[in-house]
């Protein structure tokens, strides 16, 4: 058994963490908590909390014990250069993650589905006229774990059928279809698909002018909530362009910020968010942080320790 981490660093570089490092604190007093800000003791921090860490930040730790990710997504941990081999890993999935997440994609599905841009357009033309209601939409997901299947239930009392695409875990979904073929069959029986897949050298680009095309009969709309780099963006204008989708809304990009200069910013059939689909409180993850450092020093695996063989 070691022994419980003391010095942890919330090495996160795109937001403001004083309100994580004020909760930390006071959950966990004997801890001394360092941002990238304070003079920190690098030969000392044994435990990390990461998001988009500086380069060779991780091989300058030699006391490290764990890490974990501020989020849920690890791929910029794993990707890493200066990632020692044998350090766990964990991610961070507090109960208002998902709940955000859930409430981000019901926005964007019910809008759709009752229609609302073209209510708004009727309004500009003082048009008063009802819209029919389709019968029971399909949401299909790709990638179905901690966030997809969450936000599947708060869809389901709804009146949505739900279809799930998983890599090797067969769910409960109304349509289950798994490995290479699956993603042909979510996406072509799918009225809206929700992209939740964490970014692996499997899922890298999966989205591409192939997929789209896949997508042509039934013309969903698509929500890219995964990583930026899972969408090839240029054949994502392409297949927009040709009609094989009906929407795209973006919260992730390959590039964030998203460029003044991007396409995507101007395409009338692209809504865009920045990066904000779900974000903890500082409370919640202060609280699951304390819970890893206690599983380290306890000799156990920490809660969402990730399996970095399949890299996620
Ligand atoms: P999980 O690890 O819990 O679930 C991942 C799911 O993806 C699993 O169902 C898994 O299948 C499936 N999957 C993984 N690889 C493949 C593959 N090659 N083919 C088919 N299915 C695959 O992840 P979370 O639900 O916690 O999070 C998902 C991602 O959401 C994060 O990695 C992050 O990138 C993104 N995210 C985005 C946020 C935002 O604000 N936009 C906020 C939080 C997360 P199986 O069940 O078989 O293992
Ligand atoms: C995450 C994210 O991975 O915010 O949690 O994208």
């Amino acid at each position: 058994m070691s022994q419980t981490p003391k010095h942890i660093l919330l090495a996160v570089s795109d937001r403001d963490i004083q309100d994580l490092k004020a909760a930390l604190q006071q959950q966990a007093p004997e801890m001394r908590v360092y941002t990238l800000e304070d003079n920190f003791p690098a030969a000392s921090i044994d435990f990390a909390v990461l998001w988009k860490q500086p380069e060779g930040l991780l091989a300058q730790l030699p006391a490290l014990q764990g890490i974990t990710s501020l989020g849920a997504g690890v791929d910029f941990i794993l990707n890493d250069p200066a990632l020692p081999p044998d350090i766990p890993v964990a991610r961070i999935v507090a109960v208002d993650l998902k709940q955000q997440m859930a409430q981000y994609v019901t926005a964007v599905v019910t809008r759709f589905h009752r229609r609302f841009p073209e209510f708004e357009q009727q309004q500009k033309a003082r048009q008063w006229r009802v819209l029919p209601v389709a019968p029971a939409p399909v949401v299909g997901f790709a990638g179905f774990g901690q966030l997809g299947a969450f936000v599947a239930e708060s869809l389901r009392p709804l009146g949505y059928r739900i279809a799930s695409w998983t890599r090797q875990t067969k769910t409960a979904a109304d349509m289950s279809f798994v490995g290479q073929e699956g993603l042909r069959q979510l996406v072509e029986q799918s009225d809206f698909v929700i992209n939740l897949l964490p970014l692996t050298a499997a899922t890298r680009g999966i989205f591409n002018s192939q997929t789209f095309a896949w997508m042509q009969q039934r013309k969903p709309v698509f929500v890219h909530a995964g990583r930026g780099p899972q969408v090839i963006e240029s054949d994502l204008i392409r297949a927009l362009d040709a009609g094989w989708l009906s929407h795209a809304v973006m919260d992730v990009f390959n590039t964030e910020p998203l460029p003044a200069e991007s396409p995507l910013w101007t395409h009338p059939a692209i809504t865009i968010t920045p990066h904000l689909a779900a974000r903890s409180d500082a409370y919640q993850t202060a609280a699951a942080i304390v819970r890893q450092c206690r599983a380290l020093a306890a000799g156990q695996p920490m809660p969402l320790q990730i399996d970095r063989h399949r890299a996620y």
